[in-house]
């Protein structure tokens, strides 16, 4: 059973989680339509990877004996400045995730929920890989520039970076 700060922390995650979600398919829908496909298939996965996240949240605080909460969520950016301010955003949020669910481990600690922090574990490690998959891709982009060749490369190539859910 899960505490009632349990139950709203892990409500909180789930909205952040849906939050990404949306983030990443507005960022698959203008890669898409600036026609770099496998940055936009990059992004659809992404946002679907989100989304898993988030249901992931949402059964464990049912089965938990708690009440899983939808909720209303903040609208994305649409457009972006270009693509390496794109991802630049992606690993900014992902940093800020990486926070939360750190500040979401350390009340399952204050709470003695060793159950929550034991489930909690998965998104620490998921975390620490999307940092590192969003580094990776921003290095890429700094090596390229300008050059357009670089860019229709780094389209093509972006589809092998996998990131597991
Ligand atoms: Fe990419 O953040 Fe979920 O956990």
């Amino acid at each position: 059973m899960v505490s009632k700060t349990i139950e709203d922390a892990l409500n909180n995650q789930i909205k952040i989680e849906a939050e990404s979600s949306q983030i990443y398919l507005a960022m698959a829908c203008w890669a898409e339509v600036k026609g770099l496909e496998g940055v936009a298939n990059f992004m659809y996965a992404q946002s679907d990877e989100e989304r898993e996240h988030m249901l992931k949240l949402v059964k464990f605080v049912n089965e938990r004996g708690g009440h899983a909460k939808v909720s209303a969520l903040k609208a994305p950016d649409v457009t972006f400045g270009s693509f390496k301010e794109m991802f630049e955003l992606l690993l900014k949020h992902e940093m800020f995730v990486s926070q939360s669910i750190n500040e979401l481990v350390h009340i399952t600690l204050q709470e003695k929920d060793y159950a929550t922090h034991n489930f909690l574990q998965w998104y620490v490690s998921e975390q620490i890989e999307e940092e590192a998959v969003a580094r990776t891709i921003l290095d890429k982009i700094n090596l390229i520039g300008d050059d357009k060749g670089g860019l229709y490369l780094f389209d093509r190539d972006i589809q092998n970076l996998t990131v597991t859910t």
